[in-house]
């Protein structure tokens, strides 16, 4: 089976083909134009674009968004992660960070997927905290700076396997592989 993945973004496709191919399923980065629409849960955001793409007929597209939640910051920046990553930074997230002791946050995905003209959407959280350095070459964005609940390293040192493991991303397309295997004819128990 083979699903496509509207995004620009190279590391989602990385993480999505590593986790989806442990289910045999390929994944095939997509050039699409996408709706996004502001909101302030990852899940609208996700659903809407895919919904979009049903809407124009695209089959097995799926969408994903993604944030940032850093709780004493009130959930900010949550779905504007893409922005603030760009304006303010890493350094401006631990400068608005300078001196707070609640330190935990969380990476939450959503992935929307159009299959038979309608939207499923599949979510996953990571819990974890914001460290006060950022730390690591790998993955992008936040991964510097936030490491996982019950885990030593940020993100951003661990590998794709590793961090794909338990990562926001990688449960919300788990999720997507065990709905879209259980439904496959081949998958469902022989009638009668
Ligand atoms: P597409 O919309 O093209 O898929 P994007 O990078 O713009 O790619 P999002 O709109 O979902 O994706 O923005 C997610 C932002 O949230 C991203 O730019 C990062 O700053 C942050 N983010 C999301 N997942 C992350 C992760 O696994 N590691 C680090 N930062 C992450």
């Amino acid at each position: 089976m083979r699903i496509y993945l509207a995004t620009s973004n190279p590391h989602k496709v990385a993480e999505a083909r590593h986790v989806l191919g442990e289910y045999s399923i390929e994944v095939e980065q997509k050039d699409v134009e996408k709706l996004e629409i502001q909101a302030d849960d990852v899940e609208a955001v996700a659903e809407v674009a895919a919904r979009r793409l049903c809407e124009l007929g695209e089959e097995l597209v799926a969408v994903e968004d993604a944030g940032l939640y850093i709780d004493a910051l009130n959930g900010f920046p949550g779905p504007y992660s893409e922005y603030v990553y760009r304006t303010l930074g890493i350094a401006g997230i631990l400068k608005l960070m300078t001196g707070v002791e609640n330190r935990s946050a969380r990476f939450k995905s959503a992935v929307a997927i159009c299959v038979e003209g309608s939207v499923k959407v599949f979510a996953g959280i990571a819990e974890g905290f914001i460290i006060g350095e950022p730390r690591g070459s790998g993955g992008f964005g936040f991964d510097p700076i936030f490491v996982p609940a019950g885990h030593t390293k940020t993100f951003a040192e661990m590998s794709l396997e590793e961090k794909s493991a338990f990562s926001h991303r990688g449960k919300a397309f788990r999720a997507l592989a065990e709905w879209l295997l259980a439904r496959s004819p081949e998958r469902q128990p022989p009638i009668g």
